[in-house]
């Protein structure tokens, strides 16, 4: 017997949790090219992760047994909290030190986590041997590819999903499940036109005119997911962790929809570590409480120390 989920029912259940939208796609197998032409450049710099699991990323079915669907959730973090924030921030001198405005918040991938596992719940209520895994972030296959696929976007110059209506300040989960559904059939062309601004804004020339980025010249690689000390000819621009340069450059982000969040909520350690780090005074206990409840997991204290000296050290010279 066909096990048959109405996308309708997982739609409302995904705006109810907090998503801004999904759209879903049949799990079946991907021409991943793009991604062995992108290794075999060394674009994935000291990333080996994105070498294994080939066989997943070209084929995410292969994820759960009978697999039938790959449902994809977008959450902007275009917050209200956050526009007010930033109002705040605009008076003090340019010479902060920033973080990424993803990392201002909750940890998304507990977040959007748990919002998909409640998903998961509500639709076990009515159909109990509904299964389903939830991605995000470390989902072995391109989260993007299968969001564009699945009718959330297009996939801009500076390679990020763009939603036409909520720009590319958005975030990627999805649930493999064993339904089927009614899958996406449009696809939203590409709408970056002529446009290169996010090419000319990138200090260190990380993005190629091929949609491709080179992670070894990006500063949100260099600052964040690099072991060691950030290379010497990389331009930081006053970003100590992530970068949003590329995202800021774009003209989709230029009026995004600003909404009260229901799930997302702000990280209110990460304003007392910015503000010690900018008065020169940074204390590793607020790191660590910062660290408990954001997004900045993935930094050890002496790396983060050391970006701060990278990105002081860009005002002298
Ligand atoms: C490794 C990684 C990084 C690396 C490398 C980034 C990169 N562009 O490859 C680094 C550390 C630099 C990084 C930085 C950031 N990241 Co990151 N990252 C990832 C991760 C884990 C894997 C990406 C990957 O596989 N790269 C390899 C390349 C070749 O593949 P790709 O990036 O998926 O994109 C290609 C395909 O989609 C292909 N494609 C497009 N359409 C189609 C259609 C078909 C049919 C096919 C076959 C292919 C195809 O073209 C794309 C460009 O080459 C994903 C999560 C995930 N599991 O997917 C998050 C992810 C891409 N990151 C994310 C974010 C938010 C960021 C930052 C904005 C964080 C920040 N503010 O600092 C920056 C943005 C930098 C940038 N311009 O890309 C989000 C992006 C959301 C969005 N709007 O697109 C993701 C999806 C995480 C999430 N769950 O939300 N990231």
């Amino acid at each position: 017997m066909n096990k048959y989920i109405d996308f309708e029912k997982i739609k409302t259940l995904a705006l109810e949790a907090g998503f801004q939208n999904c759209g879903a796609v049949k799990a079946k197998e991907y021409n991943i090219s793009f991604l062995s032409e992108w290794l075999n450049k060394g674009y994935n710099a000291e990333m080996q992760y994105l070498e294994r699991n080939i066989d997943k990323r070209k084929n995410p079915s292969l994820l759960l047994d009978n697999s039938q669907s790959i449902i994809s959730f977008i959450i902007s973090y275009n917050t209200q909290v956050f526009a007010n924030l930033t109002i705040n921030e605009d008076n003090k001198s340019n010479k902060n030190l920033k973080f990424a405005t993803y990392s201002h918040f909750e940890d998304y991938h507990k977040i959007i986590k748990q919002a998909l596992y409640k998903i998961i719940n509500c639709i076990q209520e009515t159909y109990p041997d509904f299964k389903g895994i939830v991605f995000v972030d470390s989902s072995p296959f391109s989260e993007k590819m299968i969001a564009k696929e699945a009718g959330l976007g297009f996939i801009g110059k500076n390679s990020l999903l763009i939603n036409k209506e909520f720009g590319s300040q958005i975030l990627i989960g999805e649930i493999i499940t064993n339904y089927f559904t009614d899958y996406n059939t449009f696809i939203e062309e590409d709408l970056c036109g002529d446009c290169k601004l996010c090419i000319e804004a990138c200090p260190n020339k990380a993005i190629n005119k091929d949609k491709t980025l080179n992670a070894n010249l990006c500063s949100s690689y260099q600052n964040m997911t690099k072991k060691g000390n950030i290379d010497k000819q990389i331009k930081l621009n006053s970003y100590i962790y992530g970068c949003d340069i590329c995202l800021n450059a774009c003209p989709w982000n230029n009026t995004p929809k600003v909404f009260d969040s229901k799930i997302l909520g702000l990280n209110t350690s990460m304003q007392e570590l910015i503000q010690s780090i900018n008065n020169n005074n940074i204390d590793k206990s607020l790191f660590n409480k910062a660290k408990k409840k954001g997004a900045i997991e993935n930094i050890k204290f002496q790396k983060l120390l050391s970006n701060i000296q990278k990105a002081n050290e860009e005002f002298i010279f």
